[in-house]
């Protein structure tokens, strides 16, 4: 939890298959391999749920076993590393600049938890001179509202913080909501922070858009492959504190959930605004026919 947001997660993954390659010490190309598969395994146990950090470190790792020495290994992934993160910044700026468009002069937006791209779209927006508002929810039990409403300030956005629970009371004044996104599955569903899918519902119910904010390496295509994706639970200490409840409560705390495609109005990537039933191609242009077979 120290990086959050699954952006975020995903360059610092490349990142550290970058350090790892630039501080490598050694010549033996078998050892390098294993050592380089462990240290991929570390840091994909470290956030089960975010395919973005699989995709950073697999996009980092590519091309490892073709190279012909350590020191050509070890130039590919700096390479790779630095070509992940570089356009994984420039997508935030793309959607952004995407998104700002479908928000219109006087509108209220809703968003949740703390995504990075979905407050860059908002802030793009207001940066344009329009005038909007925007009703962040409290994203317990971790609180990542405070942290969006703290952004949102600072660029000057008129901004109001709601409770969880509020949501369907203050969706009548709402026009259009914007959230991140953890992962994308293949047919189009979206996973995102605990509580997405309830927003998601009630924009339907109350007929208000909603978009999935999301780069194209949140598109997971384990899931082509039939793979589930893991929902992280974390500690009950989130939840309840030390002798709150007795031992024999049980407390369940699961930090993403799904919603599904057909209450999603559009996914804002970095190549365009598209429909979650356009998942599958953007795959396949993206990660490759034969590529997607091995999954
Ligand atoms: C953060 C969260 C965000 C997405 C997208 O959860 O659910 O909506 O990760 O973030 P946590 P971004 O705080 O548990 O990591 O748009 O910044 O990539």
């Amino acid at each position: 939890m120290k990086i959050r947001g699954a952006g975020r997660i995903a360059r610092a993954g490349a990142g550290a298959i970058g350090s790892f390659a630039k501080d490598y010490q050694g010549n033996d190309m078998a050892a390098f391999l294993k050592d380089l598969e462990e240290v991929k395994k570390t840091l994909l146990d470290s956030r089960p749920t975010a395919v973005s950090l699989w995709n950073g470190v697999q996009a980092s790792a590519k091309g490892a076993k073709e190279a012909s020495s350590v020191d050509e290994a070890r130039e590919i992934l700096i390479r790779n590393s630095e070509r992940f993160i570089a356009e994984s910044n420039e997508a935030v700026k793309t959607i952004a600049s995407i998104g700002a468009k479908r928000i219109e002069d006087g509108d209220t937006v809703m968003t949740h938890c703390n995504s990075s791209v979905a407050i860059g779209v908002i802030a793009e927006a207001h940066r344009q001179g329009k005038d909007i508002k925007v009703y962040a929810t409290e994203s317990r039990p971790w609180r990542q509202g405070i942290l969006t409403v703290n952004d949102l300030a600072k660029e000057g956005i008129d901004t109001t913080l709601i409770i969880d629970s509020a949501v369907r009371l203050v969706m009548k004044k709402v026009d259009k909501v914007f959230v991140g996104a953890d992962t994308i599955t293949s047919h189009g569903s979206l996973i995102n922070k605990i509580g997405t899918s309830q927003i998601a519902l009630m924009a339907k119910e109350a007929r208000v858009q909603f978009y999935a904010c999301s780069e194209t390496y949140k598109f997971s295509p384990l899931t082509l492959g039939g793979d589930m994706v893991k929902i992280e639970e974390r500690e009950i200490s989130e939840v309840v504190r030390p002798g709150e409840i007795p031992d024999s409560v049980k407390v369940f705390n699961p930090v993403f959930d799904v919603t599904p495609a057909e209450y999603i109005d559009g996914i804002v990537t970095e190549i365009g605004l598209i429909s979650p039933g356009s998942v599958y191609h953007v795959m396949e242009r993206k990660f490759g026919t034969e590529m997607m077979k091995e999954w």
